[in-house]
């Protein structure tokens, strides 16, 4: 395990005990077939049955809905271990537990969580979270909508990249509600009529994660199935502030596999007599990736303690997605090179991390919206718009 300054210190004994199991469960069942399943487009359904098995989705959560009321720091552990076999496979458990468990159990009806909550821990069905659409980075711009129509809402519009979306049993879409003028959530089960969710094809990153688009024709839904709770676009928003907050530690168990793969290759292969590990320009990649590998684990160590504490901000998960993510990034970058033309194989996973990590610094809030997060933070001026 990959920790200079000694994060794992700083753990609980469960915290410990969560990073070890999912670490074995990495190490045995996902790094084994990670390059089998981008090469194929996509990790088998079955997996997501494994990770509830293994307790990886929604972990937070109370028990009573299949949740284990782990830490955010426990959290943050598996989905560094997840990353560090691949991205998407980290997706797989974050929309799953962050983006769809997360607003049921926050904003929907004790109804609503006993209907999806236990099946989605289980892994027995999936889940996906429909905001993005053709404005991209500014939701505010939503045009999806839900109409109340009796006891019904009648949705309609289109949503596009959604991770998920072609395998998911049900959707948590979020609409602009007719009448109120601002954005509500809806649970939509993927068998209603009007619901559809072609497959995106042609993905160069991310590729053991399947991505869609849904498409909602007059899709109606119980109006039982309103995320109550939800009242505006901070609702969503606060989905992702717990989703990027996953990311910042998955990143860096990328950045992990980077680091040791450009280690390892470097200390065997010799040019000009010598291993390259010990020329000065390989060195300084190392240690750059070394450096930012260790800020970034105290940064979301301590993330994870201010959102156990509930004092979490959203501009503080800005940073830490932003400067992890382009860590990780930069550091895949690095590592390719050191492994020269070996790099660009998939006999060495550098290249899929860096190929991922293209789609991990653009979901979620791009690296320059983040930096903009934090430029208001800095000024209290919006730059926007
Ligand atoms: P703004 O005026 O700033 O805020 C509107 C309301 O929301 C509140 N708020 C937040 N609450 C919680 N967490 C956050 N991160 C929040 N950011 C804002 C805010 O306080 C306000 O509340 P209220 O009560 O005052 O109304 O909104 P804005 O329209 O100016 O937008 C700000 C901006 C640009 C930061 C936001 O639109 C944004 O974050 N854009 C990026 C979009 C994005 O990240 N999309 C991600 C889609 S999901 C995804 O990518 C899943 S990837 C899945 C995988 O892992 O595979
Ligand atoms: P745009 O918003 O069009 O941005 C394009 C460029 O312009 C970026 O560089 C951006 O930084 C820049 N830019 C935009 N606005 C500004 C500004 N005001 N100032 C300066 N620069 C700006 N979404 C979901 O809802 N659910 C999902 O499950 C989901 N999964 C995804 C899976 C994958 C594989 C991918 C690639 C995306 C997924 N997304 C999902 C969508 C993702 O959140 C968006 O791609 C992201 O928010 C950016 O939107 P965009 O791609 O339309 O880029």
């Amino acid at each position: 395990m990959l920790d200079l300054l000694s994060v794992r210190d700083l753990l609980t004994s469960e915290e410990r005990a969560v990073w070890d199991a999912t670490r074995a469960f990495t190490t045995g069942e996902l790094l084994p077939h990670a390059q089998g399943w981008w090469d194929a487009g996509g990790a088998p359904r079955d997996l997501m049955r494994r990770f509830g098995e293994q307790g990886l989705l929604g972990p937070t959560l109370p028990p009573e809905y299949g949740g284990a009321g782990l830490s955010a720091v426990a959290y943050g552990c598996a989905m560094y271990e997840l990353e560090r076999a691949d991205s998407g496979l980290r997706s797989l458990a974050s929309v799953q537990g962050s983006l769809v468990m997360g607003p049921i159990h926050r904003f929907g009806s004790e109804d609503l969580r006993r209907r999806w909550l236990p099946g989605l821990a289980s892994g027995e069905l999936v889940g996906c979270f429909g905001l993005t659409e053709e404005g991209g980075s500014d939701p505010a711009a939503m045009r999806t909508t839900a109409r109340a129509d009796g006891a019904h809402y009648v949705l309609t519009g289109s949503k596009v990249w959604i991770t998920n979306s072609p395998l998911a049993d049900v959707a948590v879409v979020w609409a602009r509600v007719e009448g109120e003028d601002r954005v509500g959530g809806f649970v939509v089960p993927t068998d209603t009529p009007g619901f559809s969710a072609p497959k995106i094809d042609g993905k160069l990153s991310l590729r053991a994660s399947v991505t869609g688009e849904i498409v909602l024709r007059e899709c109606r839904v119980p109006a039982a199935n309103r995320l109550e709770g939800a009242r505006g676009l901070g609702a969503p928003l606060s989905c992702l502030t717990d989703a990027r907050y996953g990311i910042s530690w998955g990143a860096l168990g990328s950045l992990e596999t980077s680091y040791g793969t450009a280690r390892e290759f470097a200390l065997g292969r010799v040019t000009f007599g010598q291993p390259i590990a010990s020329r000065q320009l390989v060195q300084e990649k190392l240690a750059r990736m070394l450096a930012e590998h260790s800020k970034g684990l105290l940064l979301s160590w301590r993330l994870g303690v201010l959102k156990d504490e509930g004092r979490l901000s959203p501009p503080q998960v800005s940073l830490a997605k932003r400067d992890n993510v382009r860590a990780a990034l930069n550091g895949a970058r690095a590592a390719r090179e050191v492994l020269g033309a070996s790099g660009i194989t998939t006999a060495y996973p550098v290249m899929r991390h860096l190929l991922n990590l293209e789609t991990v610094d653009t979901y979620e809030g791009t690296h320059d919206i983040h930096t903009l997060v934090l430029g208001r933070e800095a000024t209290g001026i919006n730059a926007f718009g």
